[in-house]
């Protein structure tokens, strides 16, 4: 026992725990636990906006596994971070929003900044709670990171008051919290077995939380050694080399409608890890709730999941690591019967994902009288072409990002940030955090124009903090997926989706990064490698076809019906 104050136990908790980063906006509420982190060991990285720093800790805990701790002050800050929590939760990935908070004597008096966080964050994180005592701050912190990390894991919101934090207690030392996992039965692996081997149509829905680089060459290894078509659940892309033949494509929004009718086709789902949401499923469409008409083997880490929509065949509660790893040790269910049509799911694929020269600009007239573009399914192509297997693309939400989906090829897990919120403004944060993870990986963050201005104050954290990823604003001036919307339902009536845009060259450089616009597709390639090598935050403003609001759609085609 020793005595330390509120705000070391909390330094003394991300210690024990490998967190070895931290994500801020400073307030006077959390001074103490500021002071104890100038010790170290965990780096502090101080961002310009709560959000920022909140979508920056839900790339940490994606990226690592651990809880991303955030740390904000009370009323405006944690209001601020909330956009974090909800993505870290449906996201499921583990956080901890560490917030400062008016002290005990004046609590319940709506003090300054005064906010009751269990209140306001009970129905939208895992856990919330506030602090009360030093002494039992470390039971607190404790259970915290075993919240956050136990089943399917997500955000954990603690208020911890400013006396709480800068007094103390004699309390035992941190100790590193080991979340207990519920397992594989044998008799699962064997009925496992027993639904393949009836099968003709088995199809492998992979993605969720507690993914590895274990877990993701088991999940290689056992698809390809019975030659099982691997789909993946939306913004999971990263769960198999999309270069592996069993690799048939992801179930986002804009699903290859090839991919979606072989879901419907299937008589086996082999669920390992999502939770079979909205988005994956089209809209519940796809497998019908409660019963699917295929056949269903659902795995996911959190009981919860599996017993609230789906009624599976075969349910295991498990994370996919152990789950993985128990189905590699039996012996593989011969593909032959389903080898025909995991090939055709392929070759659909590759067919899918292939990026076609663009029609150009919705112009009338001549070819050579139309505006310049960036073709952005080539630029995804030529970027992937210029990055290394490790390199992280992140991104946030907006039409843009179904050509990133589509044509950018995910090889390595942890490579693919992208908020299944479908938040805007994660994309430059979530890079920031990956550079801080993999300072010796090339870090992407995918933007539109819209999405970029939610966060774009961060490339001020990027210069200062050295984070040097490359921003590729996707400039087509306006928020293009709502007008798509907008168009559909209300055609020609245009309100509040054209964006008056700043020059974003001009904008970057003012930030201290290195800019350039580029306006045409050729350009791009050398443009994307100057970006790279700039030895600083690095911002590309591509300018692209207003009119193609996502790909082999026109708007005007839209407007006309
Ligand atoms: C924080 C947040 N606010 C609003 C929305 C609703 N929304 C979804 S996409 C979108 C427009 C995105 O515009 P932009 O980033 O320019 O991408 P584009 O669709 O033009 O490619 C909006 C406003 C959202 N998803 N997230
Ligand atoms: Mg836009």
């Amino acid at each position: 026992m020793q005595h330390r104050t509120g705000g070391q136990m909390v330094a003394d908790h991300l210690a024990a725990n490998g967190i070895d980063a931290a994500f801020c906006v400073p307030g006077e509420s959390f001074l103490a636990v500021l002071d104890a982190l100038y010790d170290g060991p965990a780096r502090l990285i101080g961002f310009r906006h709560e959000a920022s720093a909140a979508n920056a800790a839900v790339a940490y805990g994606k990226l690592t596994g651990r809880p991303g701790v955030c740390l904000v002050t009370r009323g405006p800050g944690a209001t601020q971070a909330s956009v974090g929590v909800h993505t870290a939760a449906q996201d499921s990935a583990p956080m901890l929003l560490l917030v400062g908070q008016v002290g005990r004597a004046v609590r319940g008096r709506e003090a300054f900044q005064e906010l009751d966080v269990p209140a306001v964050f009970g129905p939208v994180a895992k856990w919330a709670a506030e602090a009360t005592d030093p002494a039992r701050l470390p039971e607190l912190l404790a259970r915290a990171v075993r919240v956050a990390t136990s089943g399917r894991p997500g955000p954990v919101v603690l208020a911890l008051p400013e006396d709480v934090l800068s007094g103390g207690a004699r309390v035992a030392g941190a100790r590193p919290v080991r979340p207990a996992a519920p397992g594989v039965a044998p008799a699962d692996l064997a009925r496992l077995r027993e639904l393949l081997g009836g099968a003709r149509r088995p199809l492998v829905i992979a993605g969720g939380p507690g993914w590895t680089e274990v877990a993701a060459a088991d999940l290689r290894r056992v698809a390809e050694a019975s030659r099982l078509p691997v789909a993946v659940s939306f913004r999971s892309q990263d769960t198999l080399d999309n270069r592996s033949p069993s690799y048939v494509g992801d179930l986002g929004v804009s699903q290859n409608p090839a991919l979606a009718e072989r879901v419907r086709a299937a008589d086996l789902i082999l669920a390992v890890g999502p939770r079979l949401g909205e988005i994956t499923t089209a809209g519940y469409r796809l497998l019908e709730a409660p019963v699917p008409r295929q056949r269903l083997v659902h795995v996911h880490p959190g009981l919860a999941e599996l017993a609230r929509l789906y009624q599976a065949d075969l349910a295991v509660n498990a994370p996919v690591g152990p789950f993985l790893a128990a189905w590699r040790s039996v012996p593989p269910v011969k593909g032959d019967a389903w080898a025909a049509w995991t090939e055709a799911a392929r070759a659909n694929y590759q067919a899918w994902v292939r990026p076609w020269p663009a029609a150009g600009p919705g112009h009338p007239g001549p070819a050579e009288d139309r505006p310049a573009v960036v073709d952005l399914g080539q630029a995804l192509a030529a970027m992937r072409e210029r990055l290394p297997d490790d390199a992280v693309v992140a991104s946030g939400a907006g039409n843009y990002s179904i050509w990133v989906h589509r044509f950018f090829q995910f090889r390595r897990h942890g490579t693919q940030l992208a908020p299944k919120s479908g938040a805007m403004g994660f994309g430059l944060p979530a890079a920031l955090a990956a550079k801080v993870v993999h300072p010796e990986r090339p870090v992407v963050a995918v933007a539109g124009d819209g999405d970029f201005l939610m966060c774009g104050q961060e490339l001020a954290t990027a210069v200062q903090h050295r984070l040097d990823v490359v921003v590729l604003v996707v400039n087509n001036g306006r928020y293009g997926t709502i007008r798509m919307h907008q168009e559909r339902t209300y055609p020609g009536r245009v309100i509040g989706t054209e964006l008056q845009n700043p020059d974003f060259r001009a904008l970057a450089e003012a930030y201290g990064a290195a800019a350039e616009t580029v306006s045409d597709t050729e350009a791009f390639p050398a443009a994307f490698e100057r970006a790279l090598a700039a030895g600083r935050p690095a911002l590309l403003d591509l300018r692209v076809d207003p009119d193609a609001i996502a790909p082999g759609l026109q708007l005007s085609a839209l407007r006309r019906g």
